[in-house]
């Protein structure tokens, strides 16, 4: 098709086209892969990708002003997404990046865990503060128990104190807004905190001690932690005036481990009688820049803040095709779903560009958590654990 031809062809050519391709997108089915590891099972399909925003929110559908029924308004990337069970639907509050580089939350449903998610018409229009966010990503969904769901996620706005040729200097810092409906969203103000950056804050779903408690991850520099520490906690009585005065590190960054340069706890922690599971994200430095994976570990159920089982090593990597992207060797999670079952569907993305589902549950997890064992942090131990499970399984 050539755009000499005749534009009202070319129009509906175009849009017919375009319009198969979406629907062939948004109604791939979605198997799980083959072979598993026996902790969760990936499915073979990315769930979300920037292909299933709807092209109402990218093309001008007036044959007028749109003859050659060009895109007008791109998209980049889904990735990042909240998660949560509303109405019966498994929903994710996807972070959708235009061609811009401006990321706003987008909301996909499906009646399936794994296959089916569509957007709704329009993308979240979230209030601002009276300090405009440049940019705002990775809403976590917390259902929290004063009866809100609230989202917290990452605003971002230019340093004012960077040099004035410096147009990259950013301050991350934790943005607020509570719905009851996932449409309507009552904007709060900011986290305060004394830390300089801020991201990879998550709400935790119960009062403690009658007071809101917030995972935090405070951080001296936009990418480099500095002297923060890790995965931290603190606790606000008022969250229509969030402010965390004393930040506690619960989930340290460790020489030589998945979570050496920095860490971030994932979506709000799941509970279970033998405590909360939580999923987060390491990150290392390599000679190919940085790489993210996920890694678990457990709390205590009346002590949110202290780590009852921590397993070794990473718990979801990017692997394969996952591992381009982007911003390749990164995977990324803030959000997964517990059912009534538990079942647990874990939403990750890969390399900052789309959304992928790994399948697993209560059972699996706990069972992870409680024997894999712990990096003991020296290549001779990491050798004495391989000898000792290949030793006892000589007996079978
Ligand atoms: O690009 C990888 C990730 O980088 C950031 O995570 P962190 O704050 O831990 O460095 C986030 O911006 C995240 O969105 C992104 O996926």
């Amino acid at each position: 098709m050539s755009i000499t031809n005749n534009t009202t062809d070319v129009f509906e050519e175009r849009k017919k086209k375009l319009s198969d391709h979406y629907k062939s997108i948004i109604n791939k089915e979605n198997k799980p892969q083959n072979i598993s590891n026996g902790i969760y099972t990936k499915y073979q399909n990315p769930v979300v990708t920037r292909h299933h925003v709807p092209l109402e929110w990218r093309y001008d559908f007036n044959p007028e002003t749109n003859p050659l029924f060009m895109e007008r308004l791109g998209i980049n990337a889904v990735f990042n997404p909240g998660a949560m069970k509303f109405d019966g639907k498994y929903i994710l509050m996807c972070r959708v990046e235009g061609t811009d580089r401006k990321s706003f939350f987008g909301v996909a449903e499906s009646d399936s865990p794994t296959e089916g998610f569509r957007f709704w018409d329009e993308p979240v229009v979230m209030p601002e503060t009276d300090d405009p966010d440049i940019n705002l990503y990775d809403m976590r969904l917390t259902e929290h128990e004063d009866g809100w769901i609230y989202g917290i996620f990452c605003t971002e706005r230019k340093d004012p104190d960077a040099d004035p040729f410096d147009k990259s200097s950013a301050i991350a810092q934790a943005g607020i807004a509570r719905t009851k409906d996932l449409k309507k969203w009552e904007r709060l103000p900011d986290l305060k905190t004394s830390s300089d950056q801020q991201r990879n804050v998550v709400l935790h779903p119960e009062f403690i001690d009658g007071k809101y408690a917030l995972y935090t991850r405070p951080q001296d520099g936009f990418i480099q932690a500095g002297s923060g520490g890790g995965i931290a906690w603190g606790l606000t009585e008022d969250i229509t005036q969030a402010e965390v005065g004393e930040e506690t590190v619960i989930d340290e960054r460790l020489y030589h481990t998945i979570k050496e340069v920095k860490n971030g706890q994932g979506p709000p922690p799941l509970k279970t009688e033998e405590g909360w599971i939580h999923l987060a994200h390491g990150v290392r430095n390599t000679a190919a820049g940085l790489r993210y994976v996920l890694y678990l570990f457990v709390t205590e159920l009346d002590k949110p803040w202290v780590i009852k089982y921590a397993p070794g090593g990473h718990f979801i990597a990017p692997y394969g095709p996952e591992r381009v992207g982007d911003v390749s060797n990164v995977v990324f999670t803030n959000g997964w779903i517990r059912d009534e079952d538990d079942s647990v569907h874990i939403y990750y993305a890969s390399s900052d560009t789309r959304i992928h589902v790994a399948e697993s549950s209560i059972q699996q997890l706990l069972d992870y958590a409680k024997n894999t064992p712990a990096d003991e942090l020296r290549s001779a131990a990491s050798v004495q654990q391989r000898v000792d499970l290949i030793e006892r399984n000589k007996k079978w």
